[in-house]
């Protein structure tokens, strides 16, 4: 897969980013986050909606020539068509998926690299192959220690002087352990060029760095994989006691967002509906909480059943009485006793913010 893969044209890209209302924050690649009221109605983002992070041009893959290549430590390397892939039986998974750099603009000294509030995060309903049984048909070598999945797009990266693929390993236990799928159908149709046609892969759980689009090959390897995306970036860097501390990327921290009421709104005094969602990768959401101003932390309601892999909507009824400025914040409590701070824990490269979101509103 050396030929040089033709780019979709980057002023399209963004035209139909602005025509569907995402917040676009670079244009060409195209980043471009979900505005938090497109969320309301229902678990799953429309797929014109669904955030969208690349690190360099969306590559226009012809799915006829397509394959996708499994080798390296294995018994019996494979080509599969999509077709192929169509054809051996699939799952559908509704999994969040989230950038791992959402929140980052809310750092303190600020950090460089997409400025994302909020929106980075998106909810969507995934159908392709279980990663499982494309290893299994392949035959995982003895050797094998990771599994490595190279996309299409490629591009110059800070820090090194060859072209670079964006591509991402998991250790065999964290591939062969997960509900991983090797996606086609995103919210029961083609999955959409710039969600990585023909074929992606989404690790449910994980930060949306390991779901790598546009894939063309997975390769075992005997060591630890050292890409640009794996060991430069995608790392908690941070100051302990002198000496620099690096440690990977990789569940989604447990989080809550309030949807409505919307930031900076006038509210009527009386009753108050305040709802939101919150996931976390570790384990499903025990609990979330809400405070009006200085008020106590008050339990909201849980609505529907607990998600595996996926956000979950809650919603409070309260009252705001008090007339003028108020600040309504939401944490969230995963079932694994994790749970949300007030400050963000900084670090070099801006991951992982999951601080407790404050939402001002007026009451009037
Ligand atoms: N091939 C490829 N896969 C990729 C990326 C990319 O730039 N190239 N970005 C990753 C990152 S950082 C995230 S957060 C998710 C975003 O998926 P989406 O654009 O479908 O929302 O894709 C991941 N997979
Ligand atoms: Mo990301």
């Amino acid at each position: 897969m050396d030929d040089v893969v033709p780019a979709f044209d980057p002023e399209e890209a963004y035209r139909r980013a602005i025509e569907a209302g995402l917040i676009v924050h670079r244009a060409d690649p195209l980043n471009a986050e979900t505005p938090l009221p497109a969320l309301v109605g229902g678990v799953v983002t429309p797929s014109a909606q669904f955030y969208v992070r690349n690190h360099f041009q969306i590559p226009m893959l012809d799915a006829s020539a397509w394959r996708l290549d499994v080798r390296g430590l294995v018994e019996r390397p494979l080509s599969l068509s999509l077709h192929d892939l169509q054809n051996m039986h699939s799952e559908t998974l509704v999994v969040t998926l989230e950038c791992a750099g959402n929140g980052r603009a809310g750092f303190d000294p600020p950090i460089a690299g997409e400025q994302w509030n909020l929106g980075a995060v998106s909810t969507a309903e995934w159908t392709g192959v279980p990663l499982v049984e494309v290893l299994d048909r392949a035959g995982i070598g003895a050797k094998a220690r990771e599994v490595v999945f190279r996309g299409a797009d490629s591009g110059t990266v800070a820090g090194r002087t060859d072209d670079v693929r964006y591509e991402r390993s998991l250790k065999l236990d964290d591939a062969t352990g997960s509900e991983a799928l090797l996606v086609h159908t995103m919210n029961g149709e083609m999955l959409p060029v710039r969600h990585g046609y023909p074929l992606r892969v989404v690790v449910p759980d994980w930060y949306g760095m390991t779901s790598v689009k546009w894939l063309t090959e997975i390769e075992l390897i005997d060591g630890e994989f050292s890409g640009h995306f794996q060991a430069d970036t995608y790392v908690y860097e941070r100051e302990q006691d002198g000496h620099v501390v690096r440690e990977p990327v990789t569940l989604q921290q447990v989080r809550s967002l309030i949807i409505e009421p919307k930031a900076d709104r006038e509210v009527t005094r009386g009753e108050l509906t305040i709802r939101g969602v919150a996931w976390s990768g570790a384990a499903p959401i025990a609990r979330v909480e809400v405070r009006i101003g200085d008020d106590p932390w008050q339990e909201v309601q849980l609505v529907g059943e607990r998600h595996g892999h996926s956000w979950q909507w809650w919603e409070l009824i309260t009252r705001v009485d008090r007339p003028g400025p108020t600040v309504v914040r939401a944490r969230a409590t995963d079932l694994a006793g994790r749970t949300q701070l007030e400050e963000p824990q900084w670090n070099r490269l801006g991951y992982g913010n999951n601080t407790i979101q404050k939402v001002s509103v007026y009451a009037k």
